[in-house]
């Protein structure tokens, strides 16, 4: 078990299906208590379907040039569970990454080269056309996360939003 004492910095590493991806160079300023954190996700850990959690019905929308998500901001309180239900009203497939902001963007640069990556991860859900499906997280650190769709192209129209935790 690792024991986090102090600050970390630069120690939040994102491992989805994508290994590549490192988070360097992004600053945690949150002291973290041995349980809340592995160093595996930093937007807090995958969540228990056994438990409560607040659900949070999510859009994915694409249209006249713009794509995103309905609702593109979200406050959660630190420690709180969320179900998130996604809905892709699209015609394309999107998804659901959540991370940090600085990890979205670097994640999104490894699926332009890699563009038939696809996701199904604890913290990332791949939902096709009319499709719907559940990632259910708990919150376990303060800050603000980003949840986006990294399929090449989507994030440069606008498939991104923050979550706020408090
Ligand atoms: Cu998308």
């Amino acid at each position: 078990m690792l024991k986090y004492t102090g600050n970390i910095t630069g120690a939040g590493v994102l491992l989805t299906a994508c290994a590549t991806v490192l988070a360097t160079g992004v600053a945690m300023t949150t002291p973290l208590s041995a349980h809340e954190d592995h160093g595996r996700f930093s937007a807090g850990k995958p969540g228990d379907p056994n438990k409560p959690a607040r659900i949070v019905e999510v859009r994915m929308f694409e249209g006249s040039g713009k794509m995103g998500f309905e609702p593109a901001r979200i406050e959660v309180r630190r420690g709180e569970q969320v179900r998130f239900v996604l809905h892709n009203h699209g015609e394309e497939d999107h998804e659901f990454i959540l991370a940090t902001v600085a990890e979205n963007r670097k994640h999104a640069e490894v699926m332009k080269k890699h563009p038939d990556m696809e996701h199904d991860d604890p913290n990332g859900k791949r939902i096709l056309p009319s499709g719907s499906g559940e990632l259910i997280w708990k919150f376990t650190k303060r800050g603000e996360f980003e949840f986006a769709c990294l399929i090449p192209g989507h994030y440069e129209k606008g498939m991104f939003g923050r979550i706020i935790v408090k």
